[in-house]
């Protein structure tokens, strides 16, 4: 009901008449009375005019369940919500909702989370009611071996969903950053649960620094990462409407790529990364490796001319 209620009132700047929401949602003036004064206590301020009704003047900054429901236009990514105030990391979390059958499209995200994981076990910092922390789970009927197609195909949706909702250019670096003006504000991490010939689950973790300032963010950090708001002179931004438009573009990237393939989501990728066309060195796990990024296979692999004229197919590696 909060959700419902909270669209209509965030669907327009003017005001919206007691006896409208009583209408659409169903309900008695009483009960709308009721639900105003309940966002109220929650950090909504209402403006009340007898015979015109309610106008919202401020939303806080939140990213409860009821908060992106009331933002979020997509057909079933989204459709169920766990949000959590503090967990390991939402990998975890969605993991085990994911062994126990939970439908597709269900996303967990939380406040913060105090195990916060990037690849390789190396950790994700994700300091509580500043970013998105968030896990999705999908059930796409592909072979495990196609499986990073979908850390590319999240990389264009979290790059575009950001542009969209801000305004601010963003870029990607192969294979799960997310980069404003060369400095990390998202990293993606996908993980499987599969048999060996098809996926069960693919749970796709995303950190999206939204609104830190400095002070929020580890020493060793600072040179190389940012958030939203430090690119927008210290302005927040509200979780929850970034978080719509992330998993809006997430929802028509997929159905894309589960209809057609590939293909289209390579092209963005690489009209988006910019790795591609430039000189970089690929620390990998056995070697440093220097060349001229070409561009992506199908399957995700990174391309590097090398300066002998061969290419190597890089799998997996930090890129500078
Ligand atoms: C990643 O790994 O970039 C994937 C991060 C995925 C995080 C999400 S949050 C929701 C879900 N639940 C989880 O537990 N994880 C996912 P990688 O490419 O390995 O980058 C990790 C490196 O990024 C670290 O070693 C740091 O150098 C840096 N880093 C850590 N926290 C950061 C932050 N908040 N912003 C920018 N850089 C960060």
């Amino acid at each position: 009901m909060r959700d419902r209620l909270l669209q209509l009132l965030t669907a327009t700047d003017s005001f919206v008449s007691g006896q409208e929401i009583s209408t659409k949602l169903g309900i008695s003036r009483t009960a709308v009375w009721k639900h105003i004064e309940e966002l109220r206590k929650n950090g909504y301020e209402l403006e009340a005019v007898p015979r015109k009704g309610y106008r919202l003047t401020h939303a806080p900054d939140l990213a409860s369940a009821d908060e992106i429901k009331a933002s979020l236009h997509t057909e079933h990514f989204g459709s169920s919500i766990v949000y959590k105030k503090k967990v390991t990391s939402t990998q975890e979390v969605a993991h085990e909702l994911a062994r126990n059958e939970a439908e597709e499209g269900t996303v967990v995200v939380a406040e913060t989370q105090y195990k916060g994981k990037g690849r390789m076990n190396r950790e994700w910092h994700s300091p509580s009611g500043t970013g998105l922390w968030f896990s999705l789970i999908v059930r796409p009927d592909i072979i495990p071996q196609k499986a990073p197609q979908l850390t590319l195909m999240t990389a264009v949706a979290v790059t575009e969903g950001v542009m969209e909702a801000t305004g601010i250019q963003a870029q990607i670096k192969w294979p799960n950053d997310i980069l404003i003006d060369g400095k990390k504000i998202a990293g993606i991490l996908t993980e499987m649960q599969s048999e060996p010939d098809r996926v069960q689950a693919i749970i796709i973790g995303i950190g999206l620094n939204i609104n830190q300032q400095v002070e929020h963010f580890p020493e060793e950090l600072l040179p190389k990462a940012t958030s939203l708001a430090l690119e927008n002179d210290g302005v927040t931004y509200q979780r929850a409407v970034v978080i719509s438009a992330i998993l809006k573009r997430l929802e028509q990237w997929y159905l894309h790529y589960l209809q057609h393939g590939f293909k289209e989501v390579r092209e963005r990728w690489e009209s988006l990364a910019v790795t591609i066309g430039r000189q970089i060195k690929a620390t990998t796990m056995k070697e440093t490796v220097s060349g001229v990024a070409e561009g992506i296979t199908e399957d995700g692999v990174l391309l590097l001319k090398k300066q002998d004229g061969t290419i190597e197919y890089i799998y997996s590696a930090d890129i500078d």
